[in-house]
């Protein structure tokens, strides 16, 4: 399938044919280029140059390796998306036959392809029942960019051109373009750019365990929902479009909202007449092993943000699914005036129908409700459950967060937010673990196809890099 061939003896990715020619380069050579000539996101550049990026050249199920040999399992599923796994030959035979029959197609001026229409047939049989329309972009910046154009246009088209204002929420996060960035709650992210998106407001997350005080996780969560009351009524119901949010935060530290949040939510949206929608970015497609997450909470959004597991990662694709309330507007209100080049890309569907098609046919979201899912949540609370440093774990499915905190009875943080979580993540580093620090969260969401053994492996691992962190910083 791959023009290159791996050496496992000196780690090296070569091109086929051409062992030790000049295209393969030793981690040194690699890093040196990266440094040269690579900006990374998110990144301190000169900071990063300085210490070196690891590089990692190939993967395979749950485990990535780097160019020094070392076998990394991989606690995120890439970037929260690889849900099946990595080396999946069904995905790119997929990619392969789609690039040889019909590589580029656009879906403008009155065409269509067929990878498109099978995947939008395929999402509304997978999708809960009222969502049977979807569009699409290729990230998930751009699905929450569209997600806005939608509401807005929903509301202009039934002669309520007032209701513009989002609402969203603190430590959100909805993706980096402008408009995703200031749907977002990252001040640091709103720091840097040159104005937000107009008619965007934000009220607090469901944090129970950091700003929950003496009331109970029920009551919390009540009391963050009707904060979004207070808002509509604050700027008036007639200028309230919409509000948006992640079922669970994942970059935000995997903060799972109490039982009573979301139903309060949207009790809310429908007396004021306000569209309820929800990121599944990162939920969607297993995670929480229903097939989204809103279902997992029990709520039923007018709008779903669809992302990194459509495809698992392999390709980029985005998609915005549209409950059919929503659905029939959009459709009959004249031309809705966005799309973009790659909307529907041809070889991104055929990924993604391979992908939908891995995780239908082998079960894999029903696995990790009733096994995996489980087993992993389990493994985690017998293994940490009784360790000083760690506060709470919050979770379900496939997706954990872990927060680390100086006293667990008094949900006292550690002061210096975020030194805990680096020093955890450099033992995860040096444990050939990848775990993810949100502050003092650690955050695991591996791919879906991970097995009990390579559970027990993570638990193991993670379990590891957290005492150390607890002796280094003299709690154990
Ligand atoms: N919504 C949610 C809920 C996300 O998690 C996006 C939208 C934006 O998707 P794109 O494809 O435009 O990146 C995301 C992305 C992290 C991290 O550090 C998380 C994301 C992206 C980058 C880093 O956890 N999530």
């Amino acid at each position: 399938m791959s023009n290159f061939r791996y050496d496992e003896k000196t780690a090296i990715v070569r091109p086929a044919g051409q062992a030790g020619s000049t295209a393969a380069r030793s981690t040194q050579e690699w890093r040196a280029l990266d440094a040269a000539h690579h900006i990374h996101p998110f990144s301190d550049t000169s900071a990063l140059n300085g210490a070196g990026s690891r590089v990692i050249t190939k993967a395979a199920g749950v485990y990535v390796w780097d160019s020094e040999g070392n076998k990394i399992i991989d606690g995120m599923a890439g970037l929260w998306c690889v849900n099946v796994g990595y080396g999946r030959r069904e995905l790119a035979d997929a990619a392969y036959r789609q690039l040889q029959e019909l590589p580029f197609y656009n879906t403008f001026f009155k065409t269509t392809h067929p990878p498109i229409i099978e995947l939008s047939a395929l999402l509304a049989e997978l999708a809960p029942a009222p969502f049977n329309h979807f569009f699409y972009c290729n990230s998930g910046s751009e699905g929450n960019d569209t997600v806005l154009r939608i509401v807005h246009q929903f509301w202009l088209a039934q002669d309520r051109p007032t209701k513009k204002i989002v609402i969203s929420r603190h430590n959100a996060y909805h993706g980096s373009t402008i408009a995703g960035a200031t749907l977002g709650g990252m001040s640091y992210m709103h720091e840097q750019m040159p104005s937000k998106v107009e008619n965007i407001v934000h009220i607090n997350q469901p944090y129970w365990f950091g700003d929950g005080g003496d009331l109970s996780p029920a009551e919390f969560g009540l009391r963050c929902a009707q904060e979004l009351e207070t808002k509509i009524k604050e700027v008036g119901a007639d200028n309230v479009a919409a509000f948006i949010g992640e079922p669970f935060q994942g970059a935000g530290g995997v903060i799972f909202p109490p039982d009573t949040y979301w139903p309060e939510i949207q009790r809310i949206c429908r007396k004021y007449d306000v569209l309820l929608c929800a990121d599944e970015v990162i939920g969607g497609f297993g995670r929480t092993g229903r097939w989204f997450s809103h279902q997992y909470f029990g709520f039923e959004p007018d709008l779903i943000t669809l992302a990194k597991g459509l495809t698992s990662g392999y390709i980029p694709m985005g998609a915005v699914g549209m409950h059919d309330r929503v659905a029939r507007v959009i459709s009959e209100s004249g031309d809705f005036n966005h799309g973009l080049t790659y909307s529907g890309h041809p070889v991104a569907a055929a990924v993604a129908i391979a992908n939908l098609k891995v995780l239908r046919d082998e079960r894999v979201v029903e696995r990790v409700r009733s096994d995996t899912g489980p087993y992993f949540q389990q493994a985690l609370r017998e293994a940490l459950d009784a360790n000083p440093i760690v506060g709470e774990i919050a979770g379900a499915g496939l997706v954990a967060g872990i927060q680390l905190a100086e006293d667990k009875a008094t949900r006292k943080r550690f002061a210096n937010g975020g030194e805990v979580g680096t020093i955890c993540r450099d033992f995860c580093f040096g444990g050939n673990l990848i775990m993810r620090a949100t502050g003092d969260r650690m955050l695991l969401s591996p791919p879906l196809v991970i097995t009990h053994v390579e559970i027990d492996e993570l638990v193991d691992k993670a379990t590891r890099a957290i005492e150390l962190t607890a002796e280094k910083i003299g709690f154990a």
